[in-house]
């Protein structure tokens, strides 16, 4: 098994690890109460977990919430954020804490007088320096590519929202138990048919299609699309022909079903991974699905899911 691999499958056991963790610590949560607005920030993967916490967070407080990309704060901050107004929170969520345009965002957040929360790894970042308060997470990772820190982030984010909420966290058992739901594993797939990789979630689930694309592209260099999953009926869906394969990230409802059915009409193969948890609390975890076709797919062409081209595990930018 290659570290990357491992990396995804620590996540059986690790994911409780983090969950223990983030429950048992004593955080000063004061700011997620006090905030009318919460911005999360995040860039790659990091950004695309900001979305999913961002819609938990707006269903679970009642309060505005945005996810933006870190280098949308750090160089378009009046396009993106209104002067401080009232009391606002901004969430920087980076593996590294070191990535170029978190780092300038903090400091443009600083300048402006927003309370910073950072979730990270790793203890020493340049973000973490910049920010008010912070979560670093005890989960460790090598890989370029961003697997078990992805579910970590996120899950720990969600129990944080739920904790503010003051939230029954009894629904993360049932996730925990049901965890090899989870780990369904893509192989039994002949994706060499496919020459048109879809992923579609909406809700809370938009942000694990986006980090499903992304892990197929940066693991297998094979291009795939996201959607938020409504949106993929107004226009993408003349792409469809027998060679698409379309991963829907669906609560089940009576609408995705429909969507589903429309798209095998156009000759789509469709795999429908469904919520085992009515709220979406289950969004850290659906990745694994992905995480392991990317792996799968990257086997069949012969890649190194471990070294994707011109990525390196910190993104910094030379100004
Ligand atoms: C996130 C990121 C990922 C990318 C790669 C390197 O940075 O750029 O999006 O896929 O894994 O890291 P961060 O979370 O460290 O800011």
């Amino acid at each position: 098994m290659t570290k990357l691999e491992k990396e995804i499958y620590d996540q059986k056991t690790e994911l409780k690890v983090v969950f223990d963790f983030v429950t048992k610590s004593s955080l000063d949560l004061s700011s997620f109460l006090a905030a009318k607005s919460i911005y999360f920030v995040g860039c790659g993967s990091s950004y695309y977990l900001a979305i999913s916490a961002a819609k938990h967070f707006s269903r679970q407080l009642a309060k505005f919430t945005k996810a933006i990309p870190g280098g949308e704060v750090a160089f378009h901050f009046a396009e993106n954020i209104p002067e401080k107004v009232d009391t606002s929170l901004a969430v920087m969520i980076s593996r590294s804490g070191d990535s170029t345009e978190m780092v300038l965002a903090a400091q443009n957040l600083k300048k402006k007088g927003f309370q910073t929360f950072c979730v990270t790894l790793n203890p020493e970042s340049k973000l973490l320096e910049n920010c008010n308060d912070a979560l670093v997470l005890p989960v460790e990772e090598e890989s370029v590519v961003m697997t078990k820190s992805f579910s970590s982030m996120l899950l720990s984010l969600l129990i944080i929202a739920d904790l503010v909420s003051k939230t029954n966290l009894d629904h993360y058992q049932s996730i925990f138990n049901n965890i090899d739901y989870f780990f369904f594993d893509p192989s039994y797939l002949d994706l060499s048919k496919f020459k048109h990789l879809v992923f579609l979630g909406s809700g809370i689930y938009e942000g694990i299609a986006r980090e499903s694309s992304l892990k197929v592209e940066e693991m297998s260099l094979t291009q795939a699309e996201a959607f938020s999953a409504f949106e993929y009926r107004h226009g993408p869906k003349a792409l469809v022909t027998e060679e698409t394969l379309i991963v829907i990230f669906s609560n089940g409802t009576k609408e995705e079903r429909r969507l589903a059915e429309e798209v095998k009409a156009y000759g789509a193969q469709v795999i429908e991974r469904i919520s085992i948890d009515g709220f979406g609390r289950d969004a850290f975890a659906h990745v694994i699905f992905s995480q392991l076709m990317g792996v799968h797919l990257a086997k069949l062409k012969g890649v190194d899911p471990q070294k994707p081209r011109n990525l390196t595990r910190v993104v910094e930018f030379n100004l």
